[in-house]
């Protein structure tokens, strides 16, 4: 099942700019920052206060104009993208929700923030929600 929010996310057009905004404006500070080609993106995770507890907001820049988050950016604009919780067995959790008659983007989980193992519930299967699955490394 389900453990908790494991973060959120926030499609922006320009990660720089986003995480200095976030820096100066809320005081969240920028705990990880990585490029994923096989997502198209560049991301970086930020926390809020200094005790590590807590979800994280993740912001998503585009690499490529075909890529998820450029679609979303084109077609929404800037804004909540995905809600991604944490997961003990992605390949579980996936199998669980699917047969609820929910669709999964990936037929096998593919590799997500920091060596997870991620999935995704198509948004219209979850109540407009992009549900992401994370199974931390
Ligand atoms: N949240 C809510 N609804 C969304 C959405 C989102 N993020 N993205 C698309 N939709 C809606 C669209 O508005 C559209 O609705 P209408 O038909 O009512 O207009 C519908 O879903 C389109 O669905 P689609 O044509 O099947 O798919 P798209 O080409 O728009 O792609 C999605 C959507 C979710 C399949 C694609 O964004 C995807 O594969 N996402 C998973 C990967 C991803 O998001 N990677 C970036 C993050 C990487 C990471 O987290 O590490």
């Amino acid at each position: 099942g389900l453990l908790r929010v494991d973060h959120v996310g926030i499609a922006v057009p320009d990660l720089d700019e986003a995480i200095a905004f976030y820096a100066q404006i809320f005081g969240m500070r920028c705990v990880h920052e990585e490029t994923n080609q096989e997502q198209g993106v560049r991301e970086a995770m930020l926390a809020a206060g200094d005790d590590g507890t807590g979800a994280r907001i993740q912001l998503l820049a585009p690499l490529r104009p075909d890529s998820a988050i450029a679609k979303f950016l084109d077609r929404s604009g800037p804004g909540l993208q995905q809600l991604a919780y944490t997961v003990a067995d992605v390949e579980a959790a996936g199998a669980a929700l699917r047969a609820r008659g929910l669709r999964l983007l990936y037929d096998e989980p593919k590799r997500g923030t920091a060596g997870s193992r991620i999935n995704f519930v198509h948004p219209k299967d979850a109540g407009g929600v992009l549900v992401e699955l994370v199974q931390p490394a």
